[in-house]
């Protein structure tokens, strides 16, 4: 049978099964031996037939007919609309190829639809896209600490007998780790959550300490000097594997708890009975997400976390240690597949947490902006800035999509793309250790092509002569693996389509004997590589941009902390249109406190504006106990065009940058709410 992978950006990364009737996909099931996937999906992708045959599915190359951004379009043919691409971008490249900007991220997770158009943009000489919206913060704190993004297996956890969640929401964005904590659960294990909402997974944890956003690196410093001065840190694990502990400990030293828990907006005895658990519950684990590195501070709050795992020597235990991302295990050949030797030039780079000002500011412009496997318009943050700019008449803007999105809106060009049933792809995953294959299951609808094909036509029609950018798709996979690792064990790329997904055969040993992949081999506390870009080689609290500290001004006339982590039902700006998903969400909606709301005049139900120096959005008030004093939560990622007002969560973050990784600050976001007049 045809292996099927789900190819959402999710940790989890499920094996599918899929059962056809007449030519149509009639039902998508989590396969039930794929050990992590276990038989069970989320609603969302349990519902993929819906999203597959949508009427609202993108079928055919469109052009605009309207204003940019009005969403009219007539319908073209693929030979036209790949004639106009084509015309534009070898106009654009022969006087100055940075001026054409690709721009995708993780729409697809898929090795060759997400990946092989680089080469592409590479054989151009096009701008380069730092792909920073998600995740680089934490990985680069990773890659400080641990040399690499690996971890515990996640398998482990169910072994551990204390699990702490921190920064994630798990039941919404890493379900099938859910399962597994709740399996400890049942043999014992106490469940902490870190987070300053208490969500879902909040809520069904034994602890939830809820800090205020922002104020983790606080959090640890304190558990650190309180644990050292218990003696309750692991001495042997750090003289022989940590560099740098001790300077923390020091640097740790004006963190009391009392200090810790006015920071954070939490009481000292919470505190002192996460230390507690802290010391004596073995095994303990930390699964670590990326909730809490959408901040200032970002990087740094990681770095710290994974020190106390390290200082406290929690990898020792089969089952102990911490889990972020284990992308790092995976043995990709990221050259191979994306060919930057095709390079003609030295292309400077463009920031995609920024696009607002890339699009507005950049020098020499922007003049093609080609768009896959994102929906920035919506994604992105300050959208006024990215609307602005996408909204440009002298901007050519290509689309290739499964919908009409926000971003689709503005396309000169709209292209319609594949499902991962009507392509082939291969997966790794960033939250569990299995490579999966996927292959087409079912001919493509309408006049779709693969993101792949698509960039396949579009050198033929521009008459680029570089062999690598006509590679069909299992040439692009067997390019993307470094098939000869050990971690393979001998695997082919055609063993894997017939088995369907490889579990990595990781040495566990190694992090359980401190043996890590940095430059030192050993867990790097005190980073000398950050010390030779100048930065502090040891990790500290770095407050939050809107913080009293930092912005006072801002922190008064804006007194609210904004969080938008996802919806349930949707996930990031995909799934808004499936009608089912979107009737189970509603609308949107904003999570108030009782006694912000009540300050404010508010009441359940209302519908609240809320706002502050970049825009404004609209969501219905619901004081449901979800948010602590002091934060909202708007969740997300709803379409600007479906939002009340025309403008999502989006338009009140901002493009500050975080320390590590030049990642968003998506929640270190300042706001007031007040009611809607009516
Ligand atoms: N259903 C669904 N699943 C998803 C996604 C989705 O949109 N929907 N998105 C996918 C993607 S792209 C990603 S990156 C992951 C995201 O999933 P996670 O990595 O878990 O990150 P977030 O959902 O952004 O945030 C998780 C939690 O962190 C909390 N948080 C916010 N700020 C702080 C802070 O300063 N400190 C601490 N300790 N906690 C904080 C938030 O309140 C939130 O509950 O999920 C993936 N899975
Ligand atoms: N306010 C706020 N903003 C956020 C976040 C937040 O928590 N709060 N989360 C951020 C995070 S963690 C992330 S990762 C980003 C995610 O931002 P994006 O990566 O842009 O994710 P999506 O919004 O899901 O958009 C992906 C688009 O790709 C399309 N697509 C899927 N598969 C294919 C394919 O095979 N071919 C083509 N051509 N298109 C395809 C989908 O239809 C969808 O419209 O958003 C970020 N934005
Ligand atoms: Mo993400």
């Amino acid at each position: 049978m045809t292996p099927s992978a789900c190819p959402h950006d999710c940790p989890d990364t499920c094996a599918l099964q899929v059962s056809i009737r007449d030519g149509k996909i009639a039902d998508v099931r989590g396969h039930p031996d794929h050990p992590p996937t276990a038989g069970s999906l989320c609603t969302k992708v349990a519902r993929y037939p819906e999203r597959l045959y949508s009427p609202d599915r993108l079928l055919h190359p469109m052009r605009r007919v309207g204003p940019k951004g009005s969403g009219q379009f007539t319908r073209i043919s693929w030979g036209e609309a790949l004639g106009e691409v084509a015309e534009h971008l070898s106009e654009i490249a022969a006087r100055d190829p940075q001026r054409i900007l690709p721009y995708s991220y993780a729409g697809t997770m898929g090795q060759v639809q997400g990946e092989f158009p680089e080469r592409f943009f590479h054989a151009l000489g096009a701008s380069l896209l730092d792909r920073t919206i998600c995740a680089s913060a934490g990985s680069e704190a990773l890659k400080a600490t641990f040399g690499a993004s690996v971890g515990l297996d996640v398998e482990r956890f169910v072994d551990a007998k204390l699990i702490v969640i921190w920064g994630s929401n798990s039941i919404t964005s890493n379900l099938h780790f859910w399962a597994l904590a709740q399996a400890a659960k049942r043999q014992g294990a106490r469940l902490w959550c870190i987070d300053p909402l208490r969500t879902a997974t909040a809520q069904r944890c034994d602890r939830h300490l809820a800090i205020l956003p922002g104020t983790d690196g606080a959090l640890v410093l304190a558990l650190i000097r309180e644990l050292a001065k218990r003696g309750a840190l692991d001495r042997q694990f750090m003289a022989e594997h940590v560099l740098g502990g001790d300077d923390l400990i020091a640097r740790s030293e004006p963190w009391t708890l009392a200090r810790a828990a006015a920071e954070c907006g939490v009481e000292l005895t919470e505190m002192l009975d996460l230390v507690e658990d802290l010391a004596t519950i073995r095994p303990a684990a930390v699964r670590l997400n990326y909730g809490m590195q959408r901040v200032a501070g970002g990087g740094n709050a990681v770095r710290l976390v994974a020190s106390l795992v390290s200082l406290l020597g929690l990898w020792r235990d089969a089952a102990g240690g911490m889990l972020l991302s284990s992308s790092g295990h995976f043995p990709m050949n990221n050259h191979a597949l994306t060919r930057p030797d095709l390079l003609p030039n030295a292309p400077r780079t463009l920031n995609m947490a920024a696009l607002g000002d890339a699009l507005l500011h950049a020098d020499p412009p922007v003049e093609a902006l080609v768009v896959y496997n994102s929906n920035p318009a919506a994604i992105a943050p300050d959208s006024t800035k990215v609307l602005a700019g996408l909204r440009r008449n002298d901007l050519f803007t290509v689309v290739l999509e499964h919908f009409v999105t926000d971003t689709a809106d503005y396309a000169d060009i709209l292209l319609p793309a594949t499902m991962q049933f009507e392509h082939y792809d291969l997966h790794k995953s960033y939250g569990h250790r299995y490579l999966l294959a996927n292959g087409p299951v079912v001919a493509p609808l309408g006049e779709c092509r693969s993101n792949s094909q698509i960039f396949r036509d579009l050198a033929s029609v521009m008459r680029l002569t570089e062999p690598a950018l006509y590679d069909a798709d299992r040439q692009v996979a067997e390019a993307a693996v470094d098939w000869t690792h050990p971690s393979l064990g001998g695997l082919t790329l055609a063993e894997l389509e017939q088995r369907g997904w490889f579990k990595l055969l990781v040495d566990d040993a190694a992090l359980q004997c401190g043996k890590f992949p940095t430059p030192s081999g050993k867990v790097e506390v005190a980073s000398a590589r950050l010390a030779a870009q100048g930065l502090d080689p040891l990790p500290d609290y770095v407050p939050n941009h809107g913080s009293e500290g930092r912005n006072p001004a801002l922190a008064q006339q804006f007194p609210l902390w904004c969080l938008s982590p996802p919806e349930r039902h949707f996930l990031n700006s995909s799934f808004v249109t499936t009608a089912s998903l979107r009737a189970l969400v509603g609308e949107p909606r904003c999570l108030l406190h009782a006694q912000d709301a009540a300050a404010r005049g508010l009441q359940e139900g209302e519908m609240v504006e809320i706002y502050n120096e970049n825009g404004a959005t609209q969501a219905r008030a619901r004081l449901d106990g979800t948010a602590r004093q002091g934060v909202v939560a708007v969740l997300g990622v709803w379409w600007h065009k479906l939002t009340p007002g025309g403008r999502n969560i989006n338009a009140v973050t901002n493009q500050t940058l975080t320390d590590l990784g030049r990642a968003p600050t998506f929640y270190d976001c300042r706001v007031e709410v007040r009611k809607i007049p009516q």
